[in-house]
């Protein structure tokens, strides 16, 4: 089965030109210059033409069915590869978690237990380390040598659920330094943060908005800073910083790049597009829809602009969603009367790729640059590329025709994520997807979905391409 995307402009992180794009089977076979592409017979012709045409997009960071708070994150795999789908991302890379006290290896059967035949889109999975120790090393070892896993997140926050100390961190560092894996690390002062939790709720400060309040900046960058430092003493660990919300995070993240070292950094769109001042504007309990960590900044300070920026500069590599949806119903009202008992999460799977380029139209960023934050650096950093996140003859024909004289609006009455609300509602974006391909099969033409449950593989990764 051979497929034409005929006449619209290719985009890639390098430019942007008027191509044809050939696919045979589940590859690309050709990127032809339209002049000379005429006499190409294909089975099927898509007609691109005044549109653009993208890599799939790659969110490196989900949580599908994700245990959190006595409750579990919303969308399975089914329905949130579906929803990621639909709004152009044909790859996500989600979160395996091992429980503290669990097996590591328990922990990632159990992932692909959730996962395995129930995706529309391919998949693989980081690991999440819910305790360092010498099993847990050794498992580290034996991920990436034989299950394509080479990455693991630990936490410096939620002390007593997930977190690690700074001695546990350190080892894992070690460990990653000489396997090449890469220490993916929520960054909050989670001790700090806890006593100030403590401290509101004995005041009477229940709401949703203490959340974020009980979270401040500088917890984010002490932390930042202390996981840059003890990754520099275990010789230069690589090391990615999840979920970046707060501008002097971030200044900690541009020093350690500017000094050569093997730091990189994600933001997502929430932090983006939205502010703690929205959260404060929600009357009653609403405000709950906006509790994630790290958590949505003041519009006061310049967080959003110098995310921007930091996207802009490589400071930040990758736009990821963090999807980690709960409803309203019987899951954030978990939290009523107590904001520390709101499960912690956003979802926005669906939004990512179009958020985005509202940023193209903003000019927050260029196309070149939309495309490599959110698909090819994603794939690099990952160990995908060049089966993932480029357009390229032999890559998988994971394919977006994206229309910019589209329209996107955003809301809970129409998103396919199994959420009964969506922290992005009523947001209009100048721009939409039109047709998504993933490994040569059309899953979404013209607001209809053709894909199905179970033609998403897993994807066993590589190290990442930026490892020095
Ligand atoms: N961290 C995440 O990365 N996702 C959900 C909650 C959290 O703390
Ligand atoms: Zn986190
Ligand atoms: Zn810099
Ligand atoms: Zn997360």
């Amino acid at each position: 089965m051979s497929l034409l995307v005929k006449g619209g402009t290719v985009v890639g992180p390098t430019g942007t030109q008027p191509a044809d794009v050939l696919v045979e089977g589940e590859k690309i076979v050709a990127v032809l210059d339209p002049a000379f592409s005429q006499t190409v017979q294909a089975d099927e012709v898509i007609d691109a033409a005044g549109k653009y045409v993208i890599p799939g997009g790659i969110d490196a960071h989900t949580h599908m069915e994700l245990p959190f708070g006595g409750t579990a994150a919303s969308d399975t795999f089914e329905t949130g590869t579906r929803a990621a789908a639909w709004g152009g991302t044909t790859t996500i890379i989600d979160f395996a978690v091992q429980r503290t006290g669990e097996v590591v290896q328990d922990g990632l059967a159990a992932w692909h237990a959730k996962a395995d035949g129930n995706c529309h889109i391919d998949y693989a999975f980081h690991m999440i380390l819910g305790g360092v120790d010498d099993d847990a090393l050794k498992a580290m070892d034996q991920l990436v040598a034989d299950e394509g896993i080479t990455s693991f997140k630990l936490f410096m926050a939620y002390p007593g659920v997930f977190y690690s100390d700074d001695g546990q961190i350190l080892r894992a560092m070690q460990t990653a330094r000489e396997n090449g894996a890469m220490i993916m690390m929520h960054a909050e002062n989670g001790i700090a943060i806890d006593v100030l939790v403590q401290q509101a709720l004995a005041r009477g400060e229940t709401d949703p908005i203490y959340h974020g309040i009980t979270r401040p900046a500088a917890l984010e960058a002490e932390a930042t800073n202390r996981a840059i430092s003890l990754a520099e003493v275990a010789r230069d660990c690589p090391l990615y910083i999840v979920h970046l919300s707060a501008s002097q995070a971030l200044e900690h993240v541009a020093a350690a790049r500017d000094n050569g070292r093997n730091v990189f950094a994600e933001t997502c769109p929430q932090y983006l597009y939205l502010t703690l001042e929205d959260q404060l504007g929600a009357p009653g309990f609403e405000g709950a829809k906006w509790v994630c960590s790290t958590p949505l900044r003041s519009k006061h300070e310049p967080h959003a602009k110098d995310l921007w920026k930091g996207l802009r500069s490589n400071d930040l590599a990758i736009v990821s969603t963090d999807h980690c949806p709960f409803c309203m119903k019987d899951q954030k009202e978990l939290g009523r009367g107590d904001f520390s008992k709101i499960p912690n999460g956003i979802g926005g799977v669906e939004h990512r790729v179009d958020l985005l380029y509202q940023g193209v139209v903003d000019g927050q960023l260029s196309l070149e640059r939309w495309v490599e934050t959110i698909a090819t650096t994603p794939a690099r950093m990952f160990g995908l590329y060049p089966q993932k996140g480029v357009i390229q003859p032999g890559s998988d024909a994971d394919l977006v025709v994206y229309d910019p004289n589209g329209t996107t609006r955003i809301s809970a009455e129409t998103h396919h994520m199994n959420m009964d609300h969506s922290a992005y509602e009523g947001f209009e974006i100048a721009g939409r997807v039109d047709k998504v391909i993933s490994r040569g099969s059309v899953i979404v033409a013209d607001g209809n979905y053709h894909g199905r449950k179970g033609h998403g593989r897993y994807l066993r990764r590589g190290l990442s391409s930026y490892l020095v």
